[in-house]
């Protein structure tokens, strides 16, 4: 791989990283076409098979549609994928078949490769991965944050953090009222992690709900915007991540308010039975619960929501890669 910006990626491969990267998306790298990184977490962990396969599958077309390449990571056998291959998320999405997928942040990447596991990345692993590879732009559903009683419970995702360290711009429908919706923008304003409402609303989306009460602090209206938002970034130097909230479509709104309701009961619940206190179990748990209470309504949503996602962050990254030509 001759080119120089692949440089960080190729001497990570040539350390002997246990890195494999899909020959499309070595492509794509080689000659500069757009690429959008998408996460495995929300496939292990985050819904139900088989609509979990389903979604992965519209989500990577619905990144083709746009002209960009999708880049899906996670890890099998513990060696990153970087793109995979349809037996591979095959693979991955079957739960029932392949129980044991560790869901994979930042802190457990070493170990689970180390120990020879399969893992969904998180938004934070993605997040690495896509940096090291040179991958501009990640879309995802739900970012993590502050969950609710973080400021005593320290329950605070490592995605946060993350943004700080990789230069990718990642696309997301907000993060969902299972956290503490104000406290998370408080903390992304302390580590200075921009942030951007993509679209229509005034405020920071809400995952189900493109209204969370808080404004966001910018907002822009079109891909090249936002890619000039990355561009301007790093062209100045700052080498941390930039977090896009793209509100969900309009026709899933009024569902969404029906869906809080489910959300408030599922968090007290949590923190009745002990699972808030029970660290990454916590995430995928109220997913769940919220799923099963609203009998699989909030998932048509949470579907709607990455399949979106994925549209403008295909557009965004087709967007960047013209700025730089
Ligand atoms: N939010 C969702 N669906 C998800 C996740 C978050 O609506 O599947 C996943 C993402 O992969 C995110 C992770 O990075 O959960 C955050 O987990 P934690 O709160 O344990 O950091
Ligand atoms: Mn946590």
């Amino acid at each position: 791989m001759p080119m120089a910006k692949l440089h960080t990626l190729v001497s990570a491969l040539d350390r002997g990283a246990p890195i494999d990267l899909h020959p499309e998306v070595e492509d794509a790298l080689r000659t500069n076409k757009p690429l959008v990184a998408l996460e495995t977490t929300i496939i292990t962990h985050g819904m139900p098979y088989p609509v979990n396969l389903d979604t992965a599958r519209s989500v990577e077309q619905n990144v083709r549609s746009t002209g960009a390449i999708p880049a899906t990571i996670g890890v099998l056998g513990g060696r990153v994928k970087i793109g995979l291959e349809a037996s591979q998320l095959e693979y991955l999405a079957d739960t029932k078949a392949n129980p044991n997928s560790v869901k994979l942040s930042r802190r457990d990447i070493a170990s689970a490769i180390a120990l020879g596991k399969d893992g969904g990345t998180t938004c934070s692993s993605t997040l690495i991965f896509a940096a090291l590879a040179g991958i501009k732009v990640f879309a995802t559903g739900g970012l993590g944050g502050v969950h609710r009683g973080g400021e005593s419970s320290m329950d605070v995702s490592a995605d946060l953090q993350e943004l700080t360290r990789c230069p990718v711009g990642l696309v997301s429908a907000g993060v969902k009222s299972i956290l503490d919706i104000g406290r998370t923008l408080e903390y992304l304003e302390t580590l200075g992690v921009p942030v951007l409402t993509y679209g229509k609303s005034a405020d920071f989306p809400a995952f189900y709900s493109p209204r969370s009460g808080f404004k966001s602090p910018w907002r822009v209206h079109d891909p090249e915007t936002a890619a000039n938002v990355l561009f301007t970034q790093w062209k100045l130097g700052m080498t941390n991540g930039v977090l896009f909230g793209v509100p969900i479509p309009e026709e899933y709104e009024a569902v969404g308010e029906k869906l809080q309701e489910a959300v408030e009961k599922a968090v007290i619940e949590s923190e009745e039975n002990g699972m808030s206190r029970r660290g990454k179990e916590a995430t995928p748990w109220l997913l769940k619960r919220v799923g099963d209470l609203t009998q699989g309504k909030s998932l048509a949503s949470n579907v709607a929501l990455i399949e979106n996602t994925a549209l403008k962050g295909g557009m965004i990254a087709v967007a960047y890669t013209n700025l730089q030509q």
